[in-house]
């Protein structure tokens, strides 16, 4: 699977062409239309894409993202670079009203949750491919204060017990928002409409309904957003007044513990201290281990903190743990026998179609279209072609390199792709496929 040098500088042209079209003076947004802010980790994969070529702009995408941290370290989801965006996008700044948390910039908007924590791998990505290493560097110990407070916070404010594991306390925060993890967790809520805050979705206006959450997923969402705002963004009070959702979700601390082995050498850079980021990188992989492990199915499940209950869904992001080294070799096998199977899209030839969906395909209530119901993603199929290459996985690797090269030829830049046609899905013009896409071509041998 190799192509020419004329084919991929095209590809390339085009996979830019799309990141100049969202670039907006000092950040990038997803897309025009559907996501017209700038997200938390679209933002680190957008500046994994820059790195490649335009090292000034893969410094500002995260900075300016850091730039409304808030005072107690956490990254907000999404950032709205106006008071009032007159783009349509629903909960805007007013919905989400942070002013009432006494660590909210001021004078900043955002939202007030979080998503995961891949910003340190990307200001680590930035230096290895950095032009000039010497400005890398420095950026690194500009950056470094803040990734370092980040992950402060999520250890102390999501971590109540102290297990290493961090948790999450709505869909938003997982970055997989109507995945299957969470249909038990949000049929508990059971919420009565007197719960649920009046509101209007704005989501299904450029996107075909049959490709978004269902209304009763939003009712949740919006329901949670509700439950955090009243009690002004603060931790303790949310998850002491029985949050529904608390979820120890695997991604989220596969990324954590990738994160803070990034920090340790992010120190060993600049010359600060790795030691207590390697120790909270082996406690959170130690926990992960011990108490996210389903032996019996033989991948990673999500833990449901407010119910006690293990989470044994088989969606894809089971298999992240493997972009973390994680698992050991007996582990990898059993993880490997099951995701490289027709079950996620690996099969005997191309008729299986492209790997990897976002849920087991023959699972109930699997979706080619829906969404994080079964569709491929590019950053997931990256994250994890990462980890197959490191434990020797080699071709569902370049199964997965294949799926990112060929979906944005056979179905356009999209945010996520038919996992049995390729046909191309959400919002057009998208970001982190184009950004991803650029990382991967980089690395690709070309036949001429
Ligand atoms: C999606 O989530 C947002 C809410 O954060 C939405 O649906 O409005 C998810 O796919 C998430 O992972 C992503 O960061 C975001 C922007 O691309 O869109």
């Amino acid at each position: 699977m190799t192509i020419t040098s004329a084919h991929r500088a095209n590809l390339l042209a085009q996979a830019r062409a799309v990141l100049d079209a969202n670039w907006k003076a000092g950040f990038t947004v997803p897309a025009l239309r559907q996501y017209p802010h700038q997200w938390s980790w679209d933002s680190a994969f957008i500046a994994v894409g820059y790195a490649r070529y335009d090292q000034a702009r893969a410094e500002q995408e995260l900075r300016s993202l850091f730039a409304t941290q808030w005072a107690d370290g956490r990254v907000p989801h999404i950032v709205f670079h106006n008071a009032d965006p007159a783009a349509p996008y629903f909960p805007g700044p007013a919905f989400w009203q942070i002013e009432r948390s006494p660590h909210a910039p001021a004078g900043r908007y955002s939202s007030g949750i979080v998503q995961p924590p891949i910003h340190a791998t990307a200001v680590r990505h930035i230096v290895r491919h950095a032009a000039d290493r010497d400005r890398a560097l420095a950026y690194a110990a500009e950056m470094f204060p803040r990734l370092r407070a980040w992950h402060d916070w999520l250890y102390r404010e999501r971590d109540p017990r102290g297990e290493g594991l961090a948790y999450i306390s709505h869909p938003w925060e997982s970055g997989q928002d109507n995945s299957p993890l969470w249909d038990p967790v949000l049929a508990r809520m059971a919420l009565r409409p007197e719960q649920i805050p009046p509101y209007r979705r704005a989501d299904t206006r450029a996107v075909d309904p049959a490709q978004r959450p269902l209304d009763s997923d939003y009712d949740c969402y919006i329901f949670l957003v509700d439950f955090f705002r009243q009690r002004a963004y603060d931790e303790g009070r949310i998850y002491a007044d029985g949050c529904p959702f608390v979820v120890q979700d695997v991604l989220f601390n596969t990324l954590l513990c990738q994160a803070e082995q990034d920090m340790a050498e992010l120190a060993r850079l600049i010359g600060a201290d790795a030691a207590p980021f390697n120790a909270r990188a082996a406690a959170t992989a130690a926990a992960i281990n011990t108490k996210l492990w389903d032996e019996a199915r033989g991948f990673y499940v999500d833990y449901d903190l407010a119910a006690g209950l293990a989470m044994p869904v088989p969606a894809l992001a089971g298999f992240a743990p493997l972009y973390a080294g994680i698992p050991d070799a007996g582990r990898a096998r059993q993880m490997t026998a099951y995701l490289g199977s027709p079950a996620f899209g690996f099969g005997p030839d191309a008729a299986t179609g492209y790997p990897a969906s976002s849920y087991d395909r023959n699972a109930p209530g699997y979706s080619p279209r829906r969404y994080w119901r079964g569709p491929t993603w590019i950053q997931m199929n990256w994250l994890l072609m990462h980890g197959l290459t490191a434990y020797g996985y080699d071709d569902l690797a370049k199964r997965l390199r294949g799926a990112i090269i060929d979906l944005p030829q056979v179905g356009g830049f999209r945010e996520y792709f038919d996992p049995e046609t390729g046909a191309g899905y959400g919002a057009e013009a998208f970001s982190w496929t184009a950004a991803l896409l650029i990382d991967v071509l980089n690395g690709e041998p070309t036949d001429d």
